[in-house]
């Protein structure tokens, strides 16, 4: 039997600071009616969707920064997407900058929610893995302060939707093996992460002409590893003299690039998803239970970086006596 979810990348072009939300937002509807008439049920947007990626500019003052968050979801300049969306019967994922009020705080998050075919939120994430820095760094040619302006997550939940099991991530958090795993063991069959990265890496600039290679290479491995789908949807091209990569993809619990977007402007690519194709690897080369052993790997939770001796020889914790 097949479970078949026609699956849409809307990636976006470049969002300049002098963007409206108002005109981001008539993209992302104009990309949701194509992908409906490409028979689309669900759409896939990228991180930090309605804004410029403003994580690349030192900010100073509060009300600067805040101007980028989004205080209510839908809010006034976002209710004509979650309009269309009732309307087109299309759900979609869409990532941007929360600012919600806790215990009396404003907390600001880099979040994501998924919405059902009938326009009801069924999932919001935050990201877990902020790249980049806290305090000013002159040395780069950009800012990436995600660690200054964002509170990180700390759990990747599932979700019951679209006919199967689904998750979300953030961007950087595709590139580390335990946000697929984690989702993994809830047994994940499409996890969507929409990204904002950058062609060039200051802390490695080496790597720069390898930056569409790693997004692929990560978001396939995740994908083999967990025998699940995974939708990676970019904001790319030159948004304020900053140039970001494309490489809008869907994998195949198989790894193979299922369908991909060959420009860096608003793109919109279909495919269709049978998310029973997850099963043959979740239960031969994946299958957890019957293959994962645990207890060789408690390395993995209970240290945070590498720990070496003072020579620098590899150190281990005294065996437990
Ligand atoms: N952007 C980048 C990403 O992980 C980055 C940051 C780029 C980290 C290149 C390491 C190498 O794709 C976000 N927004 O996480």
């Amino acid at each position: 039997m097949s479970r078949y979810l026609n699956i849409a990348m809307g990636q976006l072009g470049p969002v300049q600071r002098s963007d409206s939300r108002r005109q981001v937002v008539a993209r992302l509807c104009d990309m949701m009616r194509e992908a409906h008439a490409l028979g689309a049920q669900l759409i896939v947007y990228p991180e930090l969707a309605l804004t410029t990626f403003f994580p690349r500019w030192f900010l100073a003052d509060d009300a600067d920064i805040d101007s980028f968050f989004e205080r209510e979801m839908p809010g006034p300049e976002t209710r004509p997407l979650f309009e269309l969306a009732h309307a087109l019967g299309v759900g979609f994922y869409l990532g941007y900058a929360e600012l919600a009020q806790e215990q009396g705080r404003w907390m600001r998050y880099n979040t994501a929610i998924l919405v059902d075919q009938h326009a009801k939120i069924v999932g919001r994430y935050r990201k877990v893995h902020l790249p980049g820095h806290a305090e000013h760094e002159p040395w780069r040619r950009f800012q990436h302060l995600e660690k200054r302006y964002f509170t990180p997550g700390s759990r990747f939940d599932v979700y019951q939707a679209f006919g199967g099991i689904v998750g979300m991530a953030l961007c950087n958090d595709r590139r580390w093996a335990e946000t697929y795993r984690v989702m993994g063991l809830q047994g994940v069959e499409l996890v969507m992460i929409g990204y904002n990265t950058p062609v060039h890496n200051a802390p490695a600039p080496q790597h720069d002409d390898l930056s569409l290679f790693h997004n692929q290479l990560s978001m396939q491995a995740g994908a083999y590893q967990n025998g699940t789908w995974v939708v990676g949807v970019a904001k790319a091209g030159l948004e304020e003299g900053v140039d970001s990569i494309g490489g809008s993809c869907i994998i195949a619990p198989s790894g193979e690039v299922r369908a991909c977007c060959i420009t860096k402007d608003d793109e919109v690519v279909v495919a269709r998803c049978d998310l029973d194709f997850c099963a043959i690897y979740k239960q031969t080369t994946f299958n957890f239970d019957r293959h994962r052993r645990p207890e060789a790997y408690d390395m993995i939770v209970r240290r945070k970086g590498v720990a070496l001796a003072a020579d620098g020889s590899p150190w281990h914790e005294p065996e437990e006596a």
